[in-house]
């Protein structure tokens, strides 16, 4: 006979006080990462989010993710915004007014993209409740999702996706874009900011970063948010997601009588660029590489340890990735899994992504151990559940102390957290 193990006290302290912040960040059609700082809906917040809602509540699951996609535009992108028309302008900066950009469905939406997270989400929700129909109205959408990408963000010739503005990589402040960022002319911002009217400044990007964030923007959309910007990269976490989308997509295809064997072939294409264009051998980490100079960029992340994900990631290259894991993030120390390695020139343990523990990428790094070292991958899980349970669904923590910082109620801590204890 099978023994069921009873979730401890604990476990189940969790899972409730999860839902809850779940429950209090649902508008009815989709999930708000936080009801002050990020009043609207965001594209990879939701795909996270569906992925833990899957949990405890598949239906909303599905009905998160087809939201999103009814912000998506004719030429397939998927904004990393989609606005909520009843909440004032002035609540989120850049709201639609700076962005200037309606969806078919008439939703008002920001007009970059971030990472593709969604076929994953999309399959792991069907995987917690099957429901075919599901597949059949989203595939298609994906599809396009990946047309866009394939089609209009082939920037350097390989087969990665280039992005054009540092929020598409989901880590806006990471050190690795201060040499890119660098380069860039922008003069101080007019617009006021409002995410620090909820969070200290200390914790948040810097007025400089900000002045470039929407400099780029706004370049963007001034060219009608097609073509080059003067930030262009390739990022080995979203090239990443976008490798496991394509496997995903495969799995998504054979239940909708459509052929696997394209997405196939493109996720090993993609892993296949990912190890010629973005793996250095000596650092034993993936590495961004800006299309512009063509050259590798100097600083790395968390993000590099990503394509642990990648499916037919060689198994030499996965034991290289866990042992960067180990000997520059501190994996085995007990502690939570920073945003940058701790001993790099640029560690702050409470600026954002600029050494933070977030849940998100420590849940990416946690399904890529599954596979390459099933000894690691529980003890990231409990540092993870330890981290909420002692400090709340916060936005980030500390990685030493676990001590919280950002704002509270964060949407993708509780749903990842979720999906941990599941
Ligand atoms: C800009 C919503 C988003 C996340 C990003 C995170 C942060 C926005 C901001 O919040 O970015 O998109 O205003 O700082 O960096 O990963 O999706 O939670």
């Amino acid at each position: 006979p099978t023994t069921i193990a009873e979730p401890s006290a604990e476990e189940a302290g969790i899972r409730r006080r999860a839902i809850r912040v779940l429950l209090a960040n649902w508008t009815g059609a989709y999930t708000v990462p936080s009801r002050t700082l990020y009043p609207h809906q965001w594209s990879w917040d939701s795909a996270f989010i569906a992925i833990g809602t899957a949990r405890w509540s598949p239906r909303r699951a599905r009905t998160e993710l087809l939201t999103l996609f009814g912000g998506q535009w004719r030429d397939g992108r998927v904004p990393h915004i989609v606005f909520n028309p009843a909440v004032p302008e002035d609540a989120y900066f850049p709201g639609p007014a700076f962005w200037r950009a309606t969806a078919p469905s008439g939703a008002r939406t920001s007009g970059i993209v971030q990472p593709p997270v969604h076929a994953l989400a999309a399959w792991r929700v069907h995987l917690a409740e099957p429901d075919r129909a599901f597949l059949y109205r989203i595939y298609p959408r994906l599809e396009a999702q990946h047309r866009f990408l394939r089609t209009s963000r082939r920037m350097s010739g390989s087969e990665l996706a280039s992005i054009v503005h540092p929020w598409e990589s989901g880590m806006d402040n990471s050190p690795v874009w201060d040499a890119p960022l660098a380069k860039v002319p922008a003069p101080p911002m007019r617009e006021r900011r409002r995410d620090l009217a909820h969070v200290a400044a200390g914790e948040r990007p810097t007025d400089r970063d900000y002045a470039r964030y929407t400099a780029i923007a706004a370049a963007y959309r001034d060219a009608g948010y097609t073509g080059r910007t003067d930030f262009v990269v390739e990022d080995p976490l979203f090239n990443a997601l976008y490798g496991a989308a394509e496997a995903a997509l495969a799995r998504i295809a054979a239940v909708v009588d459509a052929d696997p064997a394209p997405h196939l072939r493109r996720a090993e294409e993609i892993t296949q660029a990912m190890l010629e264009r973005l793996w250095d051998p000596s650092g034993g980490i993936f590495r961004a590489r800006d299309v512009r100079t063509g050259e590798m960029l100097p600083e790395d992340s968390v993000a590099g340890l990503v394509p642990l994900i990648l499916p037919g990631l060689p198994a030499d290259v996965a034991d290289r990735l866990v042992a960067t894991a180990v000997a520059r993030f501190g994996l085995k120390d007990g502690t939570l899994l920073p945003s940058y390695p701790p001993g790099g020139a640029a560690f702050e343990p409470a600026r954002y992504w600029r050494g933070p523990s977030w849940l998100n990428t420590s849940w990416l790094v946690l399904e890529g151990l599954r596979a390459a070292d099933p000894g690691l991958a529980p003890r990231l899980g409990a540092q993870l559940l330890r981290a909420v349970h002692e400090a709340g669904f916060r936005e980030y923590f500390n990685p030493f102390t676990g001590e919280g910082h950002g704002c509270d109620d964060f949407g993708w801590s509780a749903a990842l957290a979720l999906d941990v204890l599941a």
